[in-house]
């Protein structure tokens, strides 16, 4: 029995595989196995005989079985740590190695926008998309009764019945966020608002939600001809040409006296945009000198500060600048224009190599 147990032990541990330990199962503790025989002698022994072979038999096929559950396990774990190491990957890298997401016009112009005014040191300020009356209206000089204050072209947040507090709407241009700005920091200024804001309006050329940018310089001695030199140099960096040139149409804002309309000289030769040459003018931005009463509701001293602004939109002038015909096609996500129009990742813009590139 000794001979038998030391020999299915040897065979047990140099088994490769579990076909193999299969196989020594079957031979050795199967139904017809050798031990399986043994057992089944036990019936021609003598009751003496038996209470010594029995326990003995049943203690061997024991530890076959045990020894072969053992190598069975050794077995696993090492068929497991083959197929890690086989198997191994770096969950660090990226999951595809092929450039899916392109970084929307809009916001390619938008970074074009604050990189221009950057350099000309303009920073970035921001605000709420939801403000109170007082910030998007009252403050900016648009009296109560004003049209742009109807509901037919502001979204107003909804109050519950009872509710008598002053409303909220969704900001209809980012000037709230000047006023803010002029409250918390105090003049000198110099920033621009770029950002999203909302009217009730969708056809051809609008959608409820667009994109602005609006800037702000308020000093001791701001002027209209320092309001037309950074308006030529921006819009000069912007469509990346050597020069252009501006009309100033006098015109009406509440925020802003004088206010004028800036159009920019261009040709649209073969249905294409050129900035700066040709016999057409584009209608680009607005902008003023800054109403006192605005500059009152920021807390600013109107006999010691003036200021100038201006409104772009940035949806506009990205349409003009790559040639995007259908303004509502920037919010269809579909994934064919995205891929068209859109600009590769991590390629800033920057003054230096052509904002565009
Ligand atoms: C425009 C046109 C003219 C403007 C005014 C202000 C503020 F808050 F400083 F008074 N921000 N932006 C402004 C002036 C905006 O958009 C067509």
């Amino acid at each position: 029995m000794d001979d038998l147990r030391d020999k299915y032990i040897q065979l047990i541990a140099d088994a490769g595989d579990e076909a193999a330990l299969e196989g020594l199962r079957v031979q050795a503790v199967g139904k017809k196995g050798e031990i399986s025989l043994q057992m089944r002698g036990l019936g021609k022994m003598t009751p003496e005989e038996r209470q010594v072979m029995g326990p003995k038999l049943n203690a061997l096929k024991d530890e076959i079985n045990s020894a072969l559950a053992a190598r069975k396990a050794a077995l696993g774990d090492a068929a497991l740590e083959e197929r890690l190491r086989g198997e191994w990957l770096d969950v660090t890298l990226p999951a595809r190695d092929r450039r899916q997401g392109t970084i929307h016009p809009i916001s390619q112009t938008r970074e074009e926008v604050t990189a221009i005014f950057a350099e000309l040191g303009f920073s970035v300020a921001e605000g709420p998309q939801i403000d109170s009356d007082w910030y998007n209206f009252d403050a900016l000089n648009i009296p109560g009764h004003h049209p742009a204050r109807a509901e037919m072209d502001t979204f107003y947040m909804h109050r519950a019945a009872g509710d008598n507090r002053p409303p909220h709407v969704l900001r209809t241009h980012t000037s709230p966020v000047q006023i803010r700005t002029m409250e918390k920091e105090g003049a000198p200024i110099r920033i621009i608002a770029p950002g999203r804001v909302y009217r009730a309006d969708y056809d051809q050329t609008h959608t409820p939600m667009f994109h602005q940018v609006e800037g702000l310089a308020i000093d001791r001695d701001i002027s209209m001809a320092q309001l037309k030199w950074t308006l030529e140099e921006f819009l000069r960096s912007f469509f990346e040409v050597e020069a252009v040139e501006l009309r100033f149409r006098a015109s009406h804002f509440p925020f802003t006296e004088p206010s004028a309309e800036v159009d920019i000289r261009c040709s649209w030769e073969g249905g294409q945009l050129k900035v700066g040459e040709g016999d057409d003018w584009l209608e680009i931005l607005g902008s003023g000198m800054v109403h006192p009463n605005v500059l009152k509701a920021g807390g600013t001293d109107p006999n010691v500060w003036q200021g100038f602004a201006f409104g772009i939109g940035i949806d506009r002038i990205a349409m003009l600048k790559y040639g995007i015909p259908d303004l509502r096609a920037f919010f269809d996500s579909d994934l064919r224009w995205l891929r068209h129009y859109g600009f590769a990742a991590l390629e800033q813009p920057n003054l230096h190599g052509g904002l565009s590139r």
